[in-house]
């Protein structure tokens, strides 16, 4: 722990000992995108060119599992071929020498947080690198492909099902994040736009005197304290050094 660093007095209402001051960060895909991974809702989003509705809901599995198991078995490949950016270093810098509270939720289902050494932190739409048995419950971790009718590991139940949470299901983690925002100091939100929920609300759900940032390429439209604008492979890094140096 680096014992003379101070919070930004911009961004905390007041010097309070350090370890007193908790952190709540919640990413998106925009943080995975300098990495080379497609975004949903950005120009050439992948909601660009496919419905969420035929791959990322319970219903469009039922429908024709085929297609959604091939699709997560196309991104879940990607991981090998790609790697953590400066922006997921900078919050495992973050997660490892801030002494007070701190929480990474990610909405992310990539595996680029982990490999950069994250610790603190929940994936709250769940994992590629995992499947789910619908018919003993256990996740196993998944690296290669999962065609329709691969046994479970465990039961051998050929019913595994990406461990993914799609539109219409609880998100993974809830009572840890909702504890974690409900007492949080600051709140930063990175390369989300904003629009799915519950994550979309988190910001709405800090205690009084809490601030709140976004790091963006551009503003969300969300109501935060403070925003700015840019890369966040240029962003995240310069703010983990103001939090971390002050
Ligand atoms: C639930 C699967 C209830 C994983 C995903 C309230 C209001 C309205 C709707 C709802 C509501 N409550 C619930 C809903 C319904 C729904 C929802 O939110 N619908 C929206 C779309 C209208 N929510 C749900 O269904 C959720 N479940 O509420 O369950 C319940 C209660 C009890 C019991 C049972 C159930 C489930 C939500 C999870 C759905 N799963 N995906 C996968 O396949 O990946 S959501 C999907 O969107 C991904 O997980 C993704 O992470 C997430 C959010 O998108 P973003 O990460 O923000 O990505 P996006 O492309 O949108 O934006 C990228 C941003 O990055 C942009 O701002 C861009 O500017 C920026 N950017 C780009 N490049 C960079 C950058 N920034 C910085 N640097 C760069 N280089």
């Amino acid at each position: 722990m680096n014992p003379d660093v101070r919070p930004r007095a911009d961004l905390y209402p007041g010097a309070r000992p350090r370890s007193d001051l908790g952190i709540v960060v919640l990413t998106g895909a925009g943080i995975s995108a300098e990495s080379g991974l497609a975004t949903f809702r950005d120009a050439n989003g992948l909601w660009a060119s496919l419905r969420p509705q035929d791959l990322a809901t319970p219903e469009a599995f039922a429908r024709d599992p085929d297609t959604v198991l091939a699709w997560y078995d196309a991104r879940r490949s990607q991981l090998a071929e790609v790697e953590p950016n400066e922006a997921h270093h900078a919050l495992a810098r973050l997660d490892r020498e801030w002494p007070g509270e701190f929480l990474l939720v990610t909405q992310n289902v990539d595996d680029l947080h982990a490999r950069a050494g994250g610790r603190r932190m929940v994936q709250m739409h769940g994992a590629l690198a995992r499947a789910r048995c619908t018919a003993c419950e256990a996740v196993h971790a998944w690296t290669g492909g999962m065609p329709r009718g691969t046994p479970c590991p465990g039961c051998s139940q050929p019913a595994l099902r990406p461990d993914i949470v799609w539109f219409g299901e609880m998100p993974m983690a809830m009572p840890r994040i909702l504890a974690a925002v409900g007492q949080a100091d600051l709140f930063v939100a990175i390369g989300t736009s904003g629009t799915v929920h519950p994550a979309a609300g988190l910001v709405g759900r800090l205690p009084p005197g809490a601030r709140s940032l976004e790091l963006n390429l551009e503003a969300s439209g969300g109501r935060f304290t403070d925003s700015r604008q840019g890369p966040a492979t240029r962003l995240v890094p310069a703010f983990v050094d103001e939090m971390l140096c002050g």
